[in-house]
């Protein structure tokens, strides 16, 4: 039987390769065998501050991306979180079944409030949005990085109380998809910290639409050790680690292959051929992505997607009220 798939990105600029290689990649390969919802977030981008003219702007950024990365609107539902009403509906009815205990417990609530009395609401709500984006589309499969694994779980337990409460056949309960070899690409600059698009440095990420000459100065200042050993040892060597993890994705040789390819040779070496690996896959997707984001057609994708989404949404919605008892 096809199985549904969702996931998201935010739409907050900078999408890097730990994007790229922990979702979007993924999100190209489901689409083969199963029925795939993919959304912009933009619901989730004000979680913090943004403005409004940036923020409209990264949305068609992002759906451009989408597009440029494989994923086929003909194939796929592609469109915009807020322009589906449902989305902010199943959040507040799931916030009635959410614990603030359990809330409390996410690691990347802690880590962007840090212990903040004003740090929005949003920002600690955010996990009961997602389960509602999850659930609204009866979701099987959502392949998102390692990051995100709290927040599935988060999603099932929320969905297992409320079918526990109302009947089996309320939520479909959705799985998390992981990769074995790319689902955390940590930071260049501090490969003990995962890469992400907020950080301050520059250079701490690549960022898909990066030219050549950027993509190499990161690699080339990426932050390894002193024993000059080209080996996989996340513990020990957490630097080396984090780009033969980059090299062999891009590459397609798995971690071993890497490895051995590489034994005896020089860090400088090998951090010049994998920023050739990397402007190599990176490059094609610069370009479609420059014809696809001129292109009127992308107004018109987010439309059509927009409609095929909510279709589904409404249905969702008219199952969940009927079976907790709202509306007329
Ligand atoms: N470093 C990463 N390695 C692998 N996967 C990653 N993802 C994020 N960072 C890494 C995955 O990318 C998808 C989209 O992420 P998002 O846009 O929803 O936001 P995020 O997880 O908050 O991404 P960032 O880059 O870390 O942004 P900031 O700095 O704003 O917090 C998700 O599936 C995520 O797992």
């Amino acid at each position: 039987m096809t199985k549904r798939v969702f996931s998201g990105v935010q739409p907050t600029g900078n999408i890097h390769i730990g994007n790229y290689l922990g979702a979007l990649q993924q999100f190209t390969r489901l689409q083969d065998e199963n029925e795939c919802v993919y959304c912009i977030v933009d619901l989730h981008a004000i979680t913090l501050p943004k403005d409004p003219k940036e923020l409209k702007e990264n949305i068609l950024d992002v759906a451009a991306l989408y597009m440029a990365v494989g994923i086929d609107p003909a194939r796929s539902v592609v469109f915009v979180q807020s322009d589906v009403p449902g989305h902010a509906e199943l959040a507040w009815a799931l916030m009635c079944y959410a614990y603030t205990g359990e809330l409390s417990r996410m690691t990347q609530f802690k880590d962007k409030s840090r212990g903040n009395e004003s740090a929005p609401m949003g920002l600690f709500a955010y996990p009961i949005l997602m389960a509602a984006d999850i659930l609204l589309y009866d979701s099987d499969i959502v392949p998102v990085g390692n990051d995100q694994k709290q927040h599935i779980e988060l999603t099932r337990d929320i969905a297992i109380r409320v079918n526990n409460k109302y009947g089996d056949d309320t939520f479909v309960i959705p799985e998390g998809r992981f990769l074995k070899e790319g689902a955390r690409v940590m930071a260049l600059d501090d490969p003990t910290a995962k890469m992400s698009k907020s950080a301050e440095n520059p250079l701490s990420r690549i960022s898909l639409l990066d030219d050549d000459a950027t993509i190499r100065k990161a690699i080339m200042r990426s932050v390894t050790d002193s024993d000059g050993e080209i080996r996989f040892d996340p513990e020990g060597k957490p630097g080396i680690s984090n780009l033969l993890t980059i090299y062999s994705a891009f590459s397609g040789l798995s971690q071993a292959e890497a490895e051995a390819r590489y034994k005896g040779q020089g860090y400088g070496a090998f951090k010049k051929e994998l920023a050739e690996v990397v402007t190599d896959a990176l490059t094609p997707i610069r370009r479609a992505y420059t014809e696809i984001r001129r292109s009127e057609a992308l107004l018109r994708v987010l439309k059509d997607g927009a409609e095929r989404a909510n279709a589904v949404a409404e249905r969702t919605m008219r199952r969940v009220k009927e079976r907790i008892g709202l509306g007329t």
